[in-house]
């Protein structure tokens, strides 16, 4: 006999959904049984924000959107800032929650919360399941999640809902969506382009809708054969190989990198935002590309905020948009002189590091060590901006954070989603102490899962970002220290390596023997938060 939740799980398959995380309760058993018959894993997570970004981690590398399931009450709390960041980041997804029964709903009280009202500034929608439409409303909130910009939808499903006989219902395939190419001859794009033939020094701002577009290999020909200067948001690094001479790298939160880009951007007679969403700049950027003579905009939306204004905005499907234009690059290099080369030098120099060994030669190290197609995730902190600035991305989705919401807490279980889903690829969390101490269960989740990935802990016992914030106020450092916890011993209780290291080929070396292990390895590089002061 099918239930009503085996009808749910088939549907969420049917989307290739692959694994669902959470932490169970009572009221999902019988979902998570669904579940697993329909193909879809079970992950235990340690705590439900984590499990909400395994999920976030898993639908960045497949696509497909990520599923969290939590108990009622409690549970469905505890994923508030996982679910929050969903919404901020833009990815899309489905939370399944327990629910308590309708029959005793009015009269129950305990562990009993308004989840619609709890979610509601986060979530697109929240629907109660009825066995009476259940494939319909599980696939609307499939539907909804993957609308741009994309973002989570909740679902209540009670015990009795998700056990009771499946009633005839017929699947609900999702709609191709086709993107006509009539675009390709409107007067805006020929406008366009041929601003584009008379531009002398074009900029392109690439986002992260951008990447979800698939806009790599074609942001990559405007650069490579058009000659384009390419500038990502940092989700949106690695769009164009950023050991390519044209690229610019990433962009965002440093007021260091700022001061270079800022009066560069100001130079460009022609600036094209393409799949740009701001929500991932800081203050500096507020109000800074409002020139409407020289910014367009290639969007999946229209904008509701006040950050840049375009003169012309081209609203439709990125991909096709930037296709239709890039056909007009010139033949005649753009920037003639070599501001670019100087851009990239300048940039080069700011993000050096003081001394032999810091977090500036810990990245170093690390991206001598990686392979292109490594998967990069950073936490929140200083060590997340200097990365995010000095980290050349090869590959679109190479590096993975939080960086509309900037929530601590995100590299690990990023990691750990993205690990489930895709094997044989090099995937290394970047993470301060602080954050690496908020997700510190999750390593139970990686020995449990299996996943052999490498948590690189840059230790400096100082919460570094907000230490830096109380110096440029001229505060007292309060409430900014950490203990020198024992990492190396923390590992290995939990069933993997760990080590420290004090020096770049003790790195190296650690970085070898980590991807040789199947174990987890969790490497604390230590260095000193004062190495951050004037250089992110
Ligand atoms: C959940 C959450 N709490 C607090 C903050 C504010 N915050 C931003 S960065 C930071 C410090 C992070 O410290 P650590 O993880 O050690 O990284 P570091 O700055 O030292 O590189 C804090 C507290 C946040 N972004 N998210």
């Amino acid at each position: 006999m099918d239930r009503v939740a085996d009808r749910i799980a088939e549907t969420l398959a049917a989307a290739g959904i692959r694994h669902a995380f959470g932490m169970p309760g009572g009221e999902v058993v019988t979902f998570i049984d669904a579940l697993e018959r329909a193909g879809i894993g079970f992950v235990l997570a340690r705590n439900e924000t984590a499990a909400a970004m395994m999920a976030a981690g898993a639908h960045a590398v497949t696509g497909a959107p990520g599923l969290l399931v939590t108990t009622l009450g409690p549970g469905l709390a505890n994923a508030v800032n996982g679910i929050a960041d969903a919404c901020q980041e833009r990815a899309a997804l489905i939370v399944v929650s327990g629910v308590v029964e309708r029959a005793v709903r009015g009269r129950y009280t305990h562990q009993v919360l308004d989840h619609a009202a709890l979610l509601h500034p986060l979530v697109k929608a929240s629907f109660e399941i009825e066995p009476e439409g259940a494939v319909a409303i599980t696939a609307r909130a499939l539907g909804l999640a993957t609308a741009g910009p994309y973002g989570p939808v909740h679902l209540d499903l009670s015990p009795a809902v998700a056990a009771m006989p499946a009633l005839a219902e017929p699947a609900v395939p999702p709609a191709p969506l086709i993107h006509p190419s009539y675009i390709s001859a409107s007067r805006s794009i020929r406008e366009l382009r041929a601003r584009l033939v008379a531009a002398k020094r074009p900029v392109l701002l690439a986002g992260y809708e951008a990447l979800r577009a698939g806009a790599g290999p074609i942001i990559t020909q405007m650069a490579v054969e058009g000659g384009m200067p390419v500038l990502t948001t940092y989700k949106a690094k690695g769009l164009l190989d950023e050991t390519h001479p044209m690229a610019l790298g990433g962009c965002g939160l440093s007021p260091l990198a700022d001061a270079i880009l800022l009066p560069f951007l100001d130079q460009a007679d022609l600036v094209i935002l393409a799949g740009y969403d701001p929500i991932e700049m800081r203050g500096n950027w507020l109000g800074r590309l409002h020139d409407p003579d020289r910014i367009v905009e290639i969007t999946d939306w229209p904008s509701d905020h006040g950050m840049h204004r375009a003169g012309t905005v081209l609203a439709g499907p990125v991909l096709p948009l930037l296709k239709a234009v890039a056909s007009a690059l010139q033949i005649v290099p753009y920037w003639p002189g070599s501001e670019i080369a100087q851009v990239r030098a300048a940039l080069d120099d700011a993000f050096t590091g003081p001394a032999a060994w810091g977090p500036h030669s810990v990245i170093a190290a690390l991206e001598a060590f990686l392979p292109p197609d490594a998967i990069v995730t950073v936490d929140s902190g200083a060590h997340r901006i200097l990365l995010s600035q000095k980290l050349r991305v090869r590959q679109p989705g190479g590096l993975l954070q939080s960086s509309g919401f900037c929530t601590m807490g995100a590299a690990l279980p990023l990691a750990i989603g993205a690990a489930t889903e895709v094997k044989g690829r090099a995937i290394v969390a970047v993470m301060g102490d602080g954050g690496l101490e908020m997700t510190l269960g999750e390593l139970g989740t990686l020995r449990d899962q299996g996943l052999g990935l490498v948590a690189l802990v840059l230790q400096d016992e100082s919460l570094a970002l907000i230490e830096l914030k109380q110096r440029q106020a001229g505060l007292a450092m309060t409430g900014v220290r950490l203990g020198a916890t024992d990492y190396p011993s923390i590992a290995r209780a939990f069933g993997g390596t760990g080590i420290a290291v004090d020096d770049a080929p003790s790195l190296t070396a650690a970085l070898e023997a980590a991807f040789r292990s199947d174990r987890f390895t969790l490497i604390a590089a230590r260095i000193n938060s004062q190495d951050y002061v004037g250089r992110i």
